[in-house]
């Protein structure tokens, strides 16, 4: 069993326990509770690979779209890592009427902050549910895995400095 671990924050509202409940029991029930931090256990298989994983849900206060890249900085900061798996999620897209947010503004945000993007209605549909955690896992297992051996690693780099000075004093010449 390989341990997982998820955080989903986000603005008040936004349906992070809904996304949580979705995900673990296939249920949208319509109402949450909002003042309790949950964590969820569960295991799934994902790519012949035994997940044990844990899903914390903290309740937030904070408004919306604005505070995304405030988190993503906090995450960064937090785990001191340059890349930390991360998707946004825009919810709630059955309800059009009343969007603050467009598809592309998502899009330009999650590539400005180097993460993925998924756009999806935790209400209409738990298929989407189920791929942005296994997105999130599949991300985070890839993170796992040992970097590529570093003598070949260094073998690369040296092999493409001689290439790059080569051609410099060539084209100095
Ligand atoms: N129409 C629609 N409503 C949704 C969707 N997802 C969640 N909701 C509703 O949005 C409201 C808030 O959902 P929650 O899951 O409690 O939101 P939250 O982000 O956990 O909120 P806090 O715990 O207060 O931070 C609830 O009334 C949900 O029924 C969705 O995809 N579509
Ligand atoms: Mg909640």
């Amino acid at each position: 069993m390989v341990p997982v671990k998820l955080l989903i924050l986000g603005a008040q509202n936004t349906g992070k326990t809904a996304l949580c409940v979705r995900f673990i029991t296939k249920r949208f029930i319509g109402e949450y509770d909002h003042k309790t931090e949950v964590t969820y256990r569960c295991s799934r298989t994902v790519d012949q690979e035994t997940v044990d994983l844990e899903i914390l849900d903290l309740p937030c206060k904070r408004s919306s779209f604005l505070e995304i890249p405030r988190l993503k900085t906090l995450i960064d900061k937090t785990k001191q890592s340059l890349v930390f798996p991360t998707v946004l999620v825009a919810n709630k897209a059955d309800l059009e009427v009343g969007r603050k947010v467009t598809t592309e503004e998502g899009q330009r945000l999650a590539k400005d902050l180097g993460c993925g993007f998924r756009e999806l209605s935790v209400a209409e549909a738990v298929l989407s549910v189920e791929a942005v955690i296994f997105q999130l896992i599949r991300l985070t297992l890839d993170q796992q895995r040992p970097l590529p051996d570093r003598r070949s690693y260094m073998l690369t780099v040296r092999h493409a400095l001689t290439r790059k000075l080569t051609r410099s004093k060539t084209m100095q010449w």
